[in-house]
């Protein structure tokens, strides 16, 4: 097949001044930022559905992108699909890309069916993905799109539908493996329940919490290094979705037994959909110690569903590559575009516009990020506050030695005396931040 993009050139660095809006302004893989290459800080990939999978329905209306290889589910349509995003990524010279099963080999009916596309499939995905010197950030199993599991995978009344997710998981597991991937992800995105009354919860916490489990068992048996990642997300498609935020799947992973071997995939549209701050589900994730991933993208303010469109926010994306820098940065995670074009953006080139606006945003929030924390203001406040919690009764108290008889004693020897929060001066103090000259 003709190369889709071949009116596209290769992305490239071309500096802040550059009006190529096929060029780089800011994410220059080998600039350094703290000791470390900005490549490597960031850990960028490209998302294979949004990008390549997906034909532009909605619930409303058809598909609207006229990509020649879509429409067929047959080999050569699922090869010229690859083809197709391989000439994206590699374009877009990043060093990831993210999947599922489905996005490579289709959806089958039959397990046999899958079985075998899988094994055609991903000798493909591994032989294409060398030859452009990439590997995947993370792999999942679509859980959720195939009929079969309209009332679940692990969660599934019927222990038949499980036994294909569980499948579909070793499958996907032991195939994210072999092609080097650092993660893989679980998004329940159809364990939960659309009402109650049909629903044995405490039933499917128990199947969820076995099917993570055993998850985990297999990931040692095969030898895989990488962490497995849960993706929190309220609802949609379900009405209530037990991996609601970071706090529910912390709480989740330890009646399971699992907070040492499980971490978490944040998504901004997530975190919103669940009435919380994209920094706060990642300061959570931090202060929890299962910061795993993140699935960039962002919701639309006014709406109330996942419309995982491009990041735009450089205050709140600042804010977060300051949060992940001071925890050390990524480990195996990194920055997974989960985020796809609007219906009328139909051209080619819309794809890298995407991409390119986004990508240029994480690199100037990382080099924002970076001055923030050199400046110390943020922390110096923050530190100062809780000074009193290093010493006298306070250190006392935290450390046990003091009760609450008598610390509440010390209470009747000074009464506290109000502190401001200084919030206003620390909003104008991070503006002062985000105008810094980053330039290189
Ligand atoms: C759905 C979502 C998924 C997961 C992978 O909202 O975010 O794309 O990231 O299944
Ligand atoms: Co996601």
């Amino acid at each position: 097949m003709s190369d889709y993009f071949e009116t596209v050139p290769p992305i490239r660095y071309k500096g802040p001044d550059t009006d190529d809006p096929l060029a780089y302004r800011w994410y220059d893989a080998d600039r350094i930022v703290r000791g470390r290459r900005m490549e490597d800080h960031l850990r960028l990939a490209v998302c294979y559905w949004h990008s390549v999978s997906w034909d532009g329905a909605d619930p409303f209306g058809s598909g609207t992108f006229a990509r020649p290889w879509l429409g067929s589910e047959a080999p050569d349509a699922l090869d010229a699909r690859m083809d197709a995003m391989f000439g994206l990524v590699s374009r877009l010279g990043v060093p990831f890309f993210t999947f599922h099963d489905t996005d490579v080999v289709g959806t089958h009916d039959r397990a046999a069916d899958y079985r075998s596309a899988m094994e055609r499939g991903m000798a493909r995905l591994r032989e294409t993905m060398m030859e452009h010197g990439m590997r995947p950030l993370w792999g999942t199993a679509n859980l959720f799109s195939h009929p079969r599991y309209m009332a679940g995978a692990a969660t599934n009344p019927d222990p038949d539908v499980a036994a294909f997710a569980a499948l579909q998981v070793r499958t996907a597991l032991e195939a994210t493996h072999a092609l080097g991937g650092d993660n893989y992800v679980l998004w329940g995105g159809r364990e939960g329940y659309d009402t109650l009354l049909n629903t044995d919860l405490p039933r499917e916490m128990d199947q969820l919490g076995r099917f993570l489990a055993a998850t985990v068992e297999h990931k040692h048996k095969i030898g895989f290094t990488g962490d497995i990642l849960v993706e929190p997300k309220p609802h949609e498609p379900v009405k209530h979705q037990y991996d609601r935020d970071v706090a529910t799947v912390y709480g989740f992973l330890k009646r399971y037994g699992l907070e040492d071997e499980v971490r978490v995939n944040i998504e901004p549209n997530h975190a919103t959909l669940a009435g919380n701050s994209f920094a706060h589900e990642v300061a959570t994730a931090q202060a929890l110690g299962v910061f795993g991933s993140i699935d960039f993208n962002r919701g639309d303010p006014q709406n109330g569903w996942d419309t995982d469109q491009f990041p735009l926010d450089l205050r709140e994306t600042t804010q977060v590559m300051a949060l992940i820098l001071e925890g050390g940065g990524f480990r195996r995670g990194g920055s997974n575009f989960d985020a796809k074009m609007r219906r009328q953006s139909v051209d080619a080139e819309d794809l890298f516009h995407g991409h390119i606006g986004a990508i240029d945003l994480l690199a100037k929030a990382l080099l924002l990020a970076d001055r923030l924390l050199e400046d110390g203001t943020l922390s110096r406040n923050r530190t100062g506050r809780y000074a009193g919690w290093s010493e006298g009764e306070g250190r006392a108290f935290l450390d046990g030695a003091l009760g609450l008889a008598a610390f509440g004693e010390t209470a009747l020897e000074r009464d506290p005396r109000p502190v401001s929060g200084r919030q206003e001066y620390l909003e104008s103090q991070l503006s002062r931040m985000l105008d810094m000259d980053v330039r290189p």
